[in-house]
């Protein structure tokens, strides 16, 4: 009984944490069109192939076959991916378009 509880104390905490996420004030209006546009399947996260969706069109355009986009375009989510479960969620999507506006 006690670990049901447990469980379900953790998934509360844990969808308490991704709403929160989500009203993050650093991001933008923007930055959310274009996540919801690269998120093809709608769940929140992009993958690899998502990903491919930023960065195709200039690595083809740069000469990169299939196999070097894919591996370049998997280099890149590993970089964004700062909690590590393999995918790009919004404020990661965010926080790495926020860091290359600083840049310019
Ligand atoms: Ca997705
Ligand atoms: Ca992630």
């Amino acid at each position: 009984m006690k670990t049901i509880i447990t469980i379900a104390t953790v998934a509360i905490l844990a969808s308490t944490t991704c709403q929160a996420g989500q009203d993050n004030s650093n991001i933008t209006d923007w930055q959310k069109t274009r996540f919801k546009q690269l998120d093809l399947d709608n769940n929140g996260s992009l993958n690899v192939e998502e990903m491919r969706g930023t960065t195709k069109e200039w690595m083809t355009k740069a000469g990169f076959d299939e196999a070097e986009q894919v591996k370049r375009t998997s280099k890149k989510l590993a970089k964004l991916d700062t909690n590590k479960d393999k995918s790009i969620s919004l404020d990661e999507f965010a926080a790495d378009h926020n860091k290359q506006k600083k840049k310019k």
